[in-house]
């Protein structure tokens, strides 16, 4: 099991992706998502300068061990573009041990807990016909649940709505295949609090009058609420009851999520921009959150991600892992495998990448009756062409920020 060849691999097929393909010497390949969506570059370099060469000869199958090495003996530990380096090694690895023993790796993680993978879609509109006419499509692909993002009057373009994406020229109706833009310059969009405060729970009224109190909602605050702004929200959309309100305040302070908890009873999902277990630490064990939203590719791999999922159980905290297309076919496979594993699964984001990315990137997962399944091939179940990755070079793309309407940066 020893490791002969570690590759760096960069393609846009939709979007850029970074994958790490490590070889054995007995020529067993393993597959792990290094992809930081804006920030690429950073991780390839992080990659190639400084883990590759540390790879070449060491044993494939200690992946525990060779996580420590690489977390403990760079010193400088943490961060989104050392943690997205470190995920690649250990899902790779972890691909490559389950392809050795003949299994999907969901058995080797202690086997399936369920038949499949609640899943979430991202329904959106800037008005409620257009949400509408959203939220029923994605009943009719299947979805068991929906998050709804919707328009504010008065803002032209913000965050997860899927015609302004059209409308700002990218020619693509679905944001979520490239909120990423391709050029030099992040766009510029804007936002405004108190108009979003008074618009949103009117939204929610009217879908649940239209779709009924079954189906499960959620929403994505993305960052931008102060803590009293957020309990304010949590607190007049309880009538609503929601799944989850995601990102409410600014991961960064934590406390917070004290003030929001106080004051509402709708359940709260954070932790998409987290790293490590750390980041949760506190969160679970003061059980200020419902649901775990790290992702494999961004908390360091499947290893801490298990260990920070076993830890929330502790406290009847789930999982929700992040699914947005700048997580990777490879990424979302080694999430399947672990959802299906653990005891306390919540639920599943799940935007389908584009048809370029299914060239690229072959995959075995199911998507039946609002359920995901990463399939029984050995392994992560994913295979890389890597002629058909060859025929999309990187392009430089930025996420999208905001501004106030006097001119004030804020959270995007
Ligand atoms: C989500 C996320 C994404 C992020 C994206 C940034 O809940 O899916 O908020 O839409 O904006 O991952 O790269
Ligand atoms: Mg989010």
């Amino acid at each position: 099991m020893r490791i002969d060849m570690a590759e760096v691999i960069v393609t846009s097929p939709d979007r850029n992706f970074v994958t790490l393909k490590i070889t054995t010497a007995d020529g067993v390949t393993g597959l792990g998502d290094a992809t930081l969506n804006g920030r690429e570059l950073a991780v390839v370099a992080y990659l190639r300068e400084h883990v590759v060469p540390l790879l070449i000869g060491a044993d494939a199958s200690r992946i525990e061990d060779t996580w420590q090495f690489l977390y403990r003996s760079a010193y400088w530990r943490r961060g989104p573009v050392t943690m997205a380096a470190i995920a690649a090694v250990d899902m790779a690895l972890w691909d490559i041990k389950a392809k050795a023993a003949g299994m999907p790796l969901y058995q080797l993680l202690g086997g399936a807990s369920r038949e499949g993978l609640l899943a979430y879609g991202h329904a959106s509109g800037k008005e409620l016909p257009e949400l509408f006419d959203s939220v029923r499509s994605h009943l009719e692909q299947g979805y068991r649940a929906i998050r709804i993002q919707t328009g504010v009057p008065g803002l032209k373009a913000i965050y997860g709505i899927a015609s302004q994406a059209a409308d700002t020229g990218g020619g693509e109706a679905r944001y979520d295949h490239e909120p990423a833009r391709r050029g030099a310059r992040p766009v510029q969009e804007d936002w405004d609090t108190r108009a979003y405060l008074r618009h949103l729970p009117g939204v929610f009224d009217a879908v649940r009058n239209e779709f009924g109190p079954e189906i499960p909602l959620l929403h994505d605050g993305h960052h931008r609420m102060t803590p009293i702004q957020a309990a304010r929200l949590g607190k007049s959309l309880e009538p609503y009851d929601l799944f989850w309100l995601e990102d409410c305040t600014p991961a960064e302070n934590q406390e917070a999520l004290r003030l929001v908890r106080q004051h509402t009873t709708t359940p709260l999902a954070i932790g998409e921009v987290f790293n490590t277990v750390w980041d949760f630490k506190d969160l679970i064990r003061d059980q200020l959150i419902d649901y775990v939203r790290g992702a494999v590719t961004h908390m360091g791999g499947i290893s801490p991600l298990k260990k920070t999922i076993d830890f929330a159980a502790m406290y009847q905290i789930r999982s929700g892992f992040h699914g947005p297309t700048d997580i990777s076919p490879v990424g979302m496979a080694a999430q399947m495998h672990l959802g299906l594993a653990i005891h306390n699964f919540g639920i599943q984001e799940y935007m389908p990448h584009g048809a370029k990315t299914d060239q690229v990137f072959r995959q075995s997962f199911s998507w039946r009756g609002g359920l995901l399944h990463p399939g029984d091939e050995p392994g992560l179940g994913v295979e890389l062409d890597v002629d058909e990755a060859g025929a999309y070079p990187y392009e430089q793309a930025h996420l999208p920020y905001n501004r106030l309407a006097d001119g004030t940066v804020h959270d995007w």
